[in-house]
């Protein structure tokens, strides 16, 4: 197949899965394009079967807001006509799902039928999309796209009750690919971080309101009252100056690091203990998974896709969201013993191999296939 991919090239989750998927689609002999404003953050290297087509958008002073979609479609059409494209599978419902109507429209009169597979990924839904700025165009480039999947059973219960949706939604979920994301030997690391062989607790996340960064400290400073340990939060964004003042009003600096953006993530899992996910809403949680999957148990609030990954006192534990006692009292029964603990890191990666990227794939490619034929 040929196959176009439109997302958001940053670091956040929806544009991670996009290019995962893309190059794992690539490996199986299918060829991808990607259609981006930037090289997406994990297309760093060579494939035969991988292409980048960048948007640019051109400003005028006429223009006080570029208009991208416009530029987007544009380039859609110009890509599917000269590369022979077999569907497109766009990552967010706006401007992408959108742009990906408008082009199709455009490319019905040079004779081409391109279908396009939609895939919401939560933050277009939770928060943007019921937005009434956006809600008629959201609502109408998911019914008009030619398939539509959701991250979680979740997710598709929140579209189709927020939205007045006519089109079937498939669920497929997150997935993980566990030839990058798996237990390293990275001990020297471990003892530079905790040489008194503290706990290692992990965060990852972009920082934004909807990830409770600030419960994290707080879960963190009741935990380090009990069991000697060390938080590492990983990534960055617009919580993260006052999540950083936080801690030197709490007095936990010293056991705290904030490392920033991180490309190697699986390293510094893999001598973490336990992840901390107390987000207000998750679709999914791929943060989740991808500690999971290198034997990092999870303490994750119980909102929105969670139910369906972290499997209560088994891969970890679930609190109602805001529920900074009842997490750190959880964190604590399974920290404070080292055969606990060690059970809980297996049970974990159990839990992860129920999303590997090998068993998820196909449910994608049979999904291209029979939009491929209804269309
Ligand atoms: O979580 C974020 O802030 C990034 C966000 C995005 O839109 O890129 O992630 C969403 O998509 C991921 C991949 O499908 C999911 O695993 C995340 O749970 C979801 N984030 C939220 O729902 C807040």
């Amino acid at each position: 197949m040929k196959i176009g991919i439109v997302c958001y090239p940053t670091f956040g989750g929806s544009g991670v899965v996009a290019t995962e998927l893309g190059k794992a689609l690539a490996d199986e002999g299918h060829q991808v394009h990607f259609i981006t404003y930037s090289q997406p953050a994990r297309l760093d290297f060579f494939s035969a079967n991988l292409f980048y087509h960048e948007v640019s958008v051109r400003d005028y002073p006429l223009f006080d807001y570029a208009p991208y979609e416009s530029a987007l479609a544009s380039k859609l059409v110009d890509v599917v006509r000269f590369e022979k494209l077999d569907i497109l599978h766009v990552h967010y419902a706006i401007p992408h799902a959108s742009a990906a109507f408008m082009a199709k429209q455009i490319l019905e009169t040079y004779g081409i039928h391109i279908p396009f597979v939609t895939t919401l990924h939560g933050t277009d839904i939770t928060l943007v999309g019921k937005d009434p700025t956006y809600k008629p165009v959201v609502t109408f480039s998911i019914n008009k796209s030619d398939g539509v999947t959701t991250v979680s059973e979740s997710l598709k219960h929140d579209t189709e009750e927020h939205f007045e949706i006519t089109n079937e939604i498939k669920v497929i979920p997150n997935f993980i690919d566990f030839s990058r994301f798996s237990l390293k030997p990275k001990d020297h690391f471990k003892k530079a971080i905790a040489p008194n062989n503290e706990r290692i607790l992990i965060h990852t996340s972009n920082f934004r309101k909807v990830k409770r960064t600030a419960d994290v400290i707080r879960i963190f400073q009741k935990i380090q009252e009990k069991i000697p340990s060390k938080l590492l939060m990983v990534g960055d964004g617009p919580e993260r100056a006052s999540d950083e003042q936080l801690c030197r009003d709490l007095g936990i600096c010293e056991h705290t690091r904030f490392l920033g953006k991180q490309d190697a993530v699986e390293e510094i899992l893999s001598v973490s203990d336990l992840f901390l996910m107390p987000s207000d809403s998750e679709s999914f949680g791929l943060a989740a998974l991808e500690a999971m999957a290198c034997k990092v148990p999870a303490i994750t609030s119980n909102s929105g896709g969670l139910p369906e990954l972290n499997v209560d006192g088994f891969s970890g534990y679930m609190s109602n969201v805001g529920d900074v006692e009842d997490m750190a009292r959880k964190a604590i029964s399974i920290l404070e013993s080292d055969e606990t603990l060690k059970q809980f890191k297996e049970n974990a990666f159990a839990r992860a191999k129920d999303f590997d990227l090998k068993k998820i794939l196909p449910d994608y490619v049979a999904y291209y296939n029979k939009v491929i034929e209804e269309s």
